[in-house]
């Protein structure tokens, strides 16, 4: 009954046993704590061309960028914007910035120029390191027609510097000059473990996308609670090779692909973007043993017929993460590679990312079931909170999870409120997700209460959208919900009230939203409507949209 749960207070906590965490230690320091155990093994393979670095040049290489970073004025606690596909390069500026107090902010290369500058800004970011083709967007100053002041955007030159790691166009620098410093010129620098080391921009549970502070201290702690103890609830081994073919600038590969190999020793195969033949080829070349996937990918080696010429034998871990995996898909991808462990983690940018994490992938593994997302991860509290008492529920019992540890983010940038009304007094981060805890410990999100829309795994902002759509001299209002699909997980979809007649129309609508953002956040659907509906206090009711979405087959 009701006042059965409202009286429980129930902490989940993981079933492996609390273990010493080393998050006093810089992120590097403790990346590559355990690198002369394997310094000659291969660390970074870049599947495009076959080239590889061991651990020992990785970390050389890294120290070299550092170095040139330094050279190049960026100092402690400076941001740089790494713009870039997977590549070995995104690796040595990620810890090499680590390694002088720097800050790295990643964004999405194939960003439009009002998105990439909104974060350049928003960063301060003093350098971007990108390819020659991006460079373009870089220098023209985009037009914005969300108001935004265009001659408050930063300059190339004056506000930023550009290194390419290709053929530099003019006034942009080669990634030689920071790959080939001296990495006895790094400079002595005193890192505390509270200081920030990434910042990725995540929309978080409402509103537009911030900037979220993870700091040294939460990386390690993360990366620990997945690789590290006697009994690693993510067992990573020397021998293993780990697929990086998702996106490094998304917190899913930076941290549970990139930086938890480096930790453990695995081997990492970089493939700058998904093409399901290429992919099978290198699995099979390179006997990929863990593949890091989000649902879409699934559905790709479940469904398509290329996948039964390849040898896929290697394959012992699929980690799906991001968004839901039906239960479908995972049977139907079972059949594909039955040899293999698969099963789900659970993150959220501003969790650090990782909430909880397959029980099946610890070095002694425990049974887990199709559709959870695992289990609590170590040295961290899970709470399930009733939406409507705020007061926490017990095991099978919906609501909002919250969890708290070491892990998680210190903030969003310049945004106390933001922060204040994620992170609550007592250093809970709530979530936005619904969802419950089973008699195994295990977590099952069930849906979501904060706005975010996922589109293959990616964020769309709906407010990003709203805020776009309402600049149109044409529309009255606006909002933006998901609407189920089944490729892409959800898709956006708009309701507008045009402000002048019936003249603009659905396709005049999208592609005025087509031609400012990537191609994930466009709009798949215009919904004309003469009013939204909102609450007393002006809210958007996004949960009637959504219903009408559900329900009504759409004019
Ligand atoms: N099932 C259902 C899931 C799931 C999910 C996430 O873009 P962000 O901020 O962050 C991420 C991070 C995912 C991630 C990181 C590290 C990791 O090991 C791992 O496990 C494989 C996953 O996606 O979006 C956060 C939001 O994405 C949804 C959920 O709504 C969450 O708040 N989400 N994972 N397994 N939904």
């Amino acid at each position: 009954t009701s006042t059965a749960t409202a009286t429980t207070n129930h902490v989940f906590r993981s079933k492996l046993p609390d273990i010493p965490i080393p998050n006093h230690l810089p992120l590097h320091t403790y990346c590559f704590q355990n690198l002369p155990e394997f310094s000659d093994r291969p660390c970074l393979i870049v599947g495009s061309t076959g080239k590889s670095y061991s651990f020992s040049e990785t970390h050389l290489i890294a120290q070299k960028t550092g170095a040139g970073l330094s050279n190049l004025g960026i100092q402690k606690g400076e941001v740089i914007m790494i713009l870039l596909q997977n590549c070995a390069e995104f690796v040595f500026a990620f810890m090499g910035a680590s390694m002088i107090g720097a800050v790295t902010t990643t964004a999405n290369p194939f960003y439009t120029a009002a998105e990439v500058f909104k974060q350049v800004k928003a960063a301060n970011a003093k350098l971007i390191i990108t390819q020659s083709q991006y460079v373009n967007k870089l220098r023209e100053h985009p037009s914005s027609a969300d108001g935004t002041d265009q001659n408050n955007f930063p300059k190339l030159g004056e506000d930023f510097k550009i290194v390419t790691i290709d053929n530099p166009p003019e006034n942009c620098l080669h990634f030689s000059v920071l790959s080939e410093a001296n990495e006895k010129e790094l400079p002595d620098v005193v890192i505390d473990a509270e200081d920030p080391v990434a910042l990725p921009f995540s929309s978080g549970t409402t509103g537009l996308p911030k900037g979220v502070i993870l700091t040294h201290k939460s990386l390690v702690t993360s990366v620990a609670q997945q690789v590290d103890g006697e009994n690693p609830n993510l067992y990573l081994k020397e021998d293993d090779v780990v697929l990086c073919v998702l996106p490094l600038f998304h917190i899913f590969s930076l941290n549970s692909v990139l930086l938890c190999s480096l930790r453990a020793g695995a081997g990492v195969l970089l493939m700058h973007k998904f093409e399901i033949g290429t992919l099978l080829e290198l699995i099979q070349r390179y006997r990929v043993s863990v593949a890091a996937v989000v649902p879409p990918l699934v559905i790709a080696l479940a469904k398509n017929p290329m996948v039964a010429e390849f040898d896929l034998s290697s394959i012992r871990v699929v980690l799906s993460g991001a968004a839901p995996l039906g239960k479908e898909l995972e049977e139907a991808l079972k059949s594909r590679v039955p040899q293999a462990l698969l099963g789900q983690g659970y993150g959220m940018t501003e969790a650090g990312p990782v909430l909880s994490m397959c029980m099946a992938f610890a070095k002694e593994p425990m049974p887990s079931k199709s559709g959870s997302c695992g289990t609590v991860v170590r040295n961290a509290e899970l709470r399930v909170l009733d939406p409507e008492t705020g007061l926490s529920l017990g095991y099978n019992q919906p609501g909002e999870i919250c969890i708290r540890g070491s892990q998680i983010m210190k903030g969003y940038l310049n945004d106390a409120a933001a922060t204040a009304t994620t992170i609550d007094t007592e250093g809970w981060l709530h979530t936005g997700d619904v969802g419950y805890v089973d008699d195994d410990d295990e977590v099952f999100i069930v849906d979501r209460v904060k706005e975010l829309i996922k589109f293959k795994g990616f964020q769309v902002p709906p407010a990003e959208l709203e805020s776009l759509l309402i600049s149109h001299p044409s529309i009255a209002d606006a909002a933006v919900v998901p609407q189920k699909d089944d490729a892409a997980g959800e898709v956006p979809v708009a309701f507008v009230v045009r402000s002048d007649g019936l003249e603009l129309t659905e396709e005049a609508v999208k592609e005025f939203i087509a031609k400012q953002v990537v191609f994930y956040k466009r709009l798949h659907k215009v919904h004309f409507v003469h009013a939204i509906p909102k609450s007393a206090s002006g809210k958007i009711l996004r949960k009637d949209l959504r219903a009408k979405l559900a329900t009504a087959t759409p004019p």
